[in-house]
């Protein structure tokens, strides 16, 4: 940036902006907490020392350096100084900021659904914001490379700001090492390096590390340790020692020194370098307020430094800023190691009101106490990132185009689901074009290889198969081009759905459709359980196909038999699950699946509703390597719609009914085998085919609440389902899950149940070993019936 007396006034304005973000954050906090009232007692909350150390640094980027394209993700308890920039840019209501953290406000961490201010990317789970960033570039450049890609979407920076204690969190390595394989570009992170976490200050020497860490990746390092001021302080007569003390000072004794202010600051500096000549001038010359301004005025203060070299950062390489900071900086609370949660008094808030110029009752007025108001309305309206322009984008949904059937004889719904996607990759289609697929380590396990061998390799650069160069058979191709279509991943979960986080807001962060895919098996859920949550709570759109699952599995043993996965698919809000049994089951939930995760309508307010099905969300699909014998049958529309409302008679009720035997998945087989024996006494049994427990349970959730609340009328698929059912008839269900999973169908219409499952670890051993140690195989199921009903 150019010298002279624009920028000298540009950096003024910026410096009067963020000491306005420091106060309205501050002031936000304040009012939630000590102002409006607290009806139940319970704190508030919210991080003023937090915001306070990045009040600066956000200053400078979002008055100054982001340009619209650009997307960030805002360190989580840093969501006050965000509310509050987007407060002076017009964007966020004073209503909201009143009611910070309140039912219905500005959120207490940026939330891309939630808030109506322009959040790019939800954070609150420390990590996954940062990560999510890598991700997002990767899946632009993936756009971008891509023939059929918008030309009017400029190419954005994806940045975080990222808390020290941040970079504790594993995945955010895990993201550094995906990153660099991919070429990773276009991606800041700065680090508000303030040296303290929750609970305490952070570890001597940890900088080094950091450094050393992001060189490793091939990331520059810009460190941003001292303000101009100490800068020039340097430049004075003693300067030098001054920052060699500086540079030597634990992070502890820095801290507790920028808490107590400019008196101690300068007795101690004085006992400790004070020479009576130079370094004892320097500081002498020095108010005890100079003093302490000048040991506050660290890189990530100083909006001058900040501006330069953000500025001078201009290649796509990715960057780390490493930006020293004071936890609580320009308020009491700077420096005290347990600031974290601490807040203001009310002295305190209002000693730092009066400092800022701001006369009581008029804390919110956006330009209260500053002293060019109508200059500085003036620059917020040319400032690039303020456009008019929406920055979230939209595409149109791709068409679907009807289930792909695969053919019948005994076969496993993973093998099912290969075939599917191989179908759908010879159609010259466009959802074939938009699909992504990726996986982490496990693409060939999961069945993705014959569409990997039909759409390629995704990579920036044109790369060949090496063994199928040299001719060495092998039934994969492994060719990467841009044009490819499965993003390779190494074996991180987190990154798997980090991943599909960044790639199933594709439409909405660059303005191009995709339908990402993604597989693993299904016990790892749990591994990357975190991040799905998050890249669900974002509302991003992808399709998880998780396989094989269960002790189905066999010989694999214990370590790999998931078990909880069914009601992790059940709580997850955003995800649909699904557990088909059948080949034609599968095809038709894909190709339902394609079009839900597309759909965006509005909830409706109306109770009734699931309104998941006006808004659309993600899918979930729990597959089984176990082959089964498929029913000879064509799928008509009446059976398609049961199977995506998640039940069926496979074998209908009569009014004699005595049993009813519900299973979820692969179980099939079992149930089926069951019925027969049972048959064979003529007790009267039908069986239930439940092809997703959640979508079933969550209709059934909304019956109930519609009825409480007047619509008398309504029903849910199951309670019909189920109406015809004797009252003195049993159920009993199976799957090779926890059997809480179908649990509570008894609780539907007051049958009596017993519930089979698998509620400890796996073994090894044949699936009849294991269906029968569990107690889920045919003979356990037939027992169970036999024990609620008579027989004739
Ligand atoms: C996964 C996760 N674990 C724990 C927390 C609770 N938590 C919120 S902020 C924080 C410490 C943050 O320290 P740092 O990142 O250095 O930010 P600072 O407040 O110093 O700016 C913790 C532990 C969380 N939000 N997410
Ligand atoms: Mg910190």
């Amino acid at each position: 940036m150019g010298g002279g007396h624009d920028a000298d006034q540009r950096i003024a304005v910026i410096e009067a902006l963020t000491k306005k973000a420091l106060w309205l954050s501050n002031w936000m906090i304040h009012h939630a907490n000590h102002i409006r009232p607290n009806v139940d007692g319970v704190k508030v909350g919210g991080h003023q020392a937090s915001s306070a150390s990045m009040a600066a640094i956000m200053a400078a980027l979002y008055f100054g350096v982001l340009r619209p394209e650009d997307r960030v993700a805002v360190k989580p308890h840093a969501s006050p100084v965000f509310h509050a920039i987007q407060y002076l840019f017009g964007k966020q209501s004073l209503e909201k900021i009143e009611n910070f953290r309140a039912f219905g406000g500005a959120q207490s961490y940026p939330s891309r659904t939630k808030d109506t201010d322009d959040v790019d990317i939800s954070t609150g789970s420390v990590g996954l914001g940062v990560a999510f960033t890598a991700f997002a570039s990767l899946i632009q450049d993936y756009v971008r490379a891509k023939p059929w890609a918008r030309k009017d979407v400029a190419e954005g920076r994806m940045v975080a700001l990222v808390g020290d204690a941040e970079l504790d969190e594993g995945n955010v390595y895990e993201c550094l090492l995906e990153g660099w394989k991919h070429g990773l570009r276009n991606t800041w992170w700065i680090i508000d390096y303030n040296r303290q976490s929750l609970d305490g200050v952070v570890r001597e020497g940890l900088y080094d590390r950091i450094e050393a860490i992001f060189r490793a990746f091939d990331w520059n390092v810009v460190t941003l340790k001292y303000g101009a001021l100490q800068r020039a302080a340097f430049a004075e007569p003693g300067g030098e020692k001054l920052k060699s003390w500086i540079d030597a000072a634990p992070n502890a004794i820095y801290s507790a020194l920028m808490f107590r202010g400019g008196a101690a600051w300068r007795e101690r500096l004085l006992d400790e370098i004070g020479d009576q000549g130079n370094v004892t001038a320097l500081i002498n010359r020095r108010s005890d307020a100079q003093l302490a301004e000048l040991m506050a005025n660290l890189g990530g203060h100083c909006t001058q430094s900040l501006l330069e070299q953000f500025e001078a950062a201009g290649s796509d390489k990715p960057t780390v800023f490493i930006a020293y900071t004071v936890k609580g900086w320009a308020t009491p609370l700077a420096g005290h190691k347990d600031n974290h949660a601490g807040q203001m008094t009310g002295t305190q808030i209002d000693i730092l009101r009066k400092s800022m110029n701001v006369r009581e009752g008029h804390e919110w007025d956006k330009f209260e106490g500053m002293a060019d108001a109508a200059g500085i309305e003036r620059f917020l309206a040319t400032v690039p990132f303020n456009t008019s322009k929406t920055r979230r984008l939209s595409s149109p949904a791709v068409p679907t185009i009807g289930p792909q059937f695969v053919g019948t004889g005994a076969t496993s719904t993973q093998t099912a689901f290969g075939k599917i996607l191989d179908a759908i990759a010879k159609t010259d289609s466009e959802l074939a074009r938009r699909i992504i697929t990726t996986s982490p380590d496990v693409t060939v396990s999961t069945n993705l290889g014959t569409w990997v061998n039909r759409r390629n390799l995704y990579a920036n650069r044109e790369m060949v198969d090496v063994f199928q160069k040299e001719s060495i058979p092998s039934a994969q191709k492994w060719r990467f081009t841009p044009e490819g279509q499965h993003f390779e991943l190494g074996i991180a979960e987190m990154n798997l759905f980090l991943a599909l986080g960044a790639a199933g807001l594709s439409h909405s962060l660059f303005g191009e459709r995709l339908l990402p895919i993604g597989t693993l098996y299904d016990p790892f859920i749990s591994r990357g359980a975190d991040a799905l949550n998050y890249a669900c709570y974002q509302d991003a759109r992808f399709l998880l196909v998780a396989t094989p699952s269960g002790v189905s599995l066999a010989g694999e043993g214990g370590a790999h038999q998931s078990i909880a996965s069914p009601l992790i698919g059940m709580a997850q809000d955003g995800l649909a699950s699904f557990e088909p049994a059948f080949a034609d089951e599968l095809s038709v939930i894909m190709d339902w699946a394609f079009d839900y995760m597309q759909r965006e309508g509005d909830a409706r307010p109306d109770l009734a509703d699931w309104p998941r099905d006006v808004t659309g969300g993600s899918v979930y699909l729990r597959l089984s390597t176990r082959g089964i014998e498929q029913p000879p049958r064509t799928v008509d529309k009446p059976l398609a719609d049961d199977i995506i409302r998640g039940a069926y008679w496979l074998k209908a009720p009569d009014p004699s009914c005595e049993v009813v035997i519900a299973y979820q998945g692969v179980l099939a087989s079992e149930a089926i085998a069951a019925a027969a024996a049972i048959g064979g006494d003529r007790r009267n049994v039908a069986i239930l085919a439940v092809t997703s427990a959640d979508r079933l349970n969550a209709g059934w959730h909304a019956a109930q609440r519609a009825r409480m609340h007047g619509d008398s009328d309504a029903r849910s698929h199951i309670e019909t389902l189920l109406a015809d059912i004797p009252y003195r008839a049993g159920l009993v269900t199976a799957i090779d899950a926890h059997p809480a999973t179908l649990g509570w169908l008894g609780s539907v219409l007051g049958h009596r149940t017993i519930t089979l499952g698998v509620e400890h670890f796996g073994q090894t051993g044949t699936v009849n070993d294991l269906y029968a140690h569990f107690g889920i195989d045919a003979n356990a199921i037939e027992t169970a019936a036999r024990s609620l009903s008579s027989g004739r």
